[in-house]
């Protein structure tokens, strides 16, 4: 099983997205000063449908001629990392003023302080000028920053009112936008067909920030007019909104912006026309390079304009598929002396990669979206993926997958991916597609083929959630 320790504090640091299911990170204290205070508190299993990687290549503003500086209090001397310091600095020069640009009011903080809490046990938290951030989490969690873009999203749009889950789902959203979507390796990948996207409904830490993204998307400010969330945030800046209300309330001063800038009259009723553009196909994401406000966070003095990433999921339509092999097969397994060239990452060395091909059915590879550490194909929507050196050429015609519900629960069974060959190990040759195929145990016909390495590309790893469990991959001539 999973080390539930470290599971929770990888997923606690996905509340910019996060995950599929349980709670969420952080707690928003409404006490009586005028600070919003974000605690993270602890997770039961909350396994993401993105892809989290490490942040760390952030593109490089120019502090001097910033209107903003940070400065660094607390207990920094704790925190291990070397570069760490260094991210966060980058991070707030090109991701604070983009920010600030689009929904700042000019009275937010200049200068921000980071403060290295000693004390806290949970992730980070905004009081406007000041930001903490739990020294152990820094230490558990070396390469991840993306919760300085969230916090520094509260403050500069904190907001003198009671509108939780949308102050907290804006805050995920500007971090999702102006830093995840701006390099590479820090990118996520939305699966807007998740269960957790499809369900948020107005919770704080849940999954809405692709219901946000869908309102920029649809409803986007132009030279000639604020788009929705500008809007909202507009009013609630002058005090026009002061409670998020009802959603299904038409009366609430909310709705009444949702209906003067969309026509619709309830927020709800845009949650549902997003959920039917998906479903049918009419909305889908694929970045945000085409959003016509982009010009709101262009052209900032000092701040490199971002490039969005852009997602490009691969035309598998030409990929053979094979059909399961009924029954049980046997053949020799030229897999198990092979050796693991790279994969995307494991959750622990009791359950590293080498174990999807250590002949071994009990023991698993198991990798949650949180230990993405190589991101090669996170574009082309690829959860996981793994390489394997045969260490020579061999032949097989079959080759078997030993799911999650060989051992475990069927629900976390891998039910999509690709198997690739290559003779060099640099290019690779796809000879299987499945869609959708969640069997406990599924051996698959592909003809003679012939090969050094193998690839395995993890498109759906489980039913809900981005973590891979296989116990074992075989390959045999039948
Ligand atoms: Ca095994
Ligand atoms: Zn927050």
């Amino acid at each position: 099983m999973s080390t539930k320790r470290i599971v929770s504090l990888v997923l606690v640091l996905s509340f910019l997205l996060a995950g599929c299911s349980g709670p969420v990170a952080e707690e928003t204290s409404s006490s009586s000063s005028s600070s919003a205070v974000c605690y993270s508190c602890p997770g039961e299993t909350l396994r993401s449908p993105v892809i989290r990687n490490s942040s760390f290549d952030v593109p490089v503003a120019d502090e001097s001629s910033s209107s903003y500086s940070l400065v660094f209090t607390g207990s920094w001397d704790l925190v291990e990392s070397e570069e760490y310091k260094e991210e966060l600095t980058h991070l707030f020069y090109a991701v604070y003023p983009r920010i600030c640009a689009r929904w700042g009011d000019g009275t937010e903080p200049s200068t921000i302080c980071l403060y290295a809490d000693p004390s806290d046990d949970g992730v980070a938290y905004s009081s406007g000028e000041t930001i903490g951030v739990s020294v152990a989490y820094a230490n558990e969690n070396p390469t991840d920053i993306g919760w300085f873009a969230h916090e520094l999203a509260h403050s500069a749009f904190y907001f003198y009112s009671y509108l939780d889950w949308f102050e907290e789902i804006l805050a995920s959203y500007a971090g999702y936008r102006y830093f995840h979507n701006t390099s590479p390796s820090a990118l996520k990948y939305i699966d807007l067909s998740c269960e957790s996207v499809q369900s948020w409904y107005y919770e704080p830490y849940g999954e809405g920030v692709p219901f946000f993204a869908y309102l920029d998307y649809k409803y986007p400010t132009t030279g000639s007019s604020l788009g929705l969330l500008d809007s909202l945030v507009a009013a609630i800046d002058s005090g026009e909104i002061e409670l998020e209300g009802d959603p299904l309330d038409p009366d609430t001063a909310f709705n009444s912006v949702v209906s003067s800038v969309t026509g619709c009259s309830t927020i709800e009723d845009l949650r549902l026309q997003f959920l039917a553009d998906v479903e049918s196909g009419d909305y889908s994401f694929d970045g945000f390079s085409s959003y016509r406000d982009n010009y709101l966070t262009s052209d900032i003095p000092g701040v490199p304009d971002i490039s969005y990433v852009s997602l490009e999921l691969p035309d598998l339509s030409s990929v053979p598929s094979a059909s399961a092999v009924s029954g049980p097969v046997s053949y020799d397994n030229v897999f198990s002396s092979a050796t693991v060239v790279r994969s995307s990452g494991y959750i622990n060395e009791g359950e590293a990669d080498s174990f999807l091909v250590d002949g071994s059915l009990d023991t698993k590879w198991c990798a949650e979206s949180g230990n993405v550490t190589d991101v090669s194909y996170v574009v082309e929507g690829v959860e996981h993926f793994i390489v394997l050196d045969l260490g020579s050429e061999v032949a097989f015609d079959t080759y078997t997958v030993y799911n999650a519900g060989s051992v475990e629960l069927s629900e976390w069974n891998m039910s999509s991916w690709e198997l690739l060959v290559s003779s060099d190990g640099t290019t690779f040759y796809p000879v299987d597609y499945q869609e959708s195929c969640a069997m406990d145990v599924a051996s698959f016909d592909i003809g003679l083929t012939t090969a050094r390495y193998v690839m395995l590309k993890v498109y759906d790893a489980e039913e809900d959630g981005g973590t891979v469990r296989l116990y074992e991959l075989t390959a045999g001539m039948r």
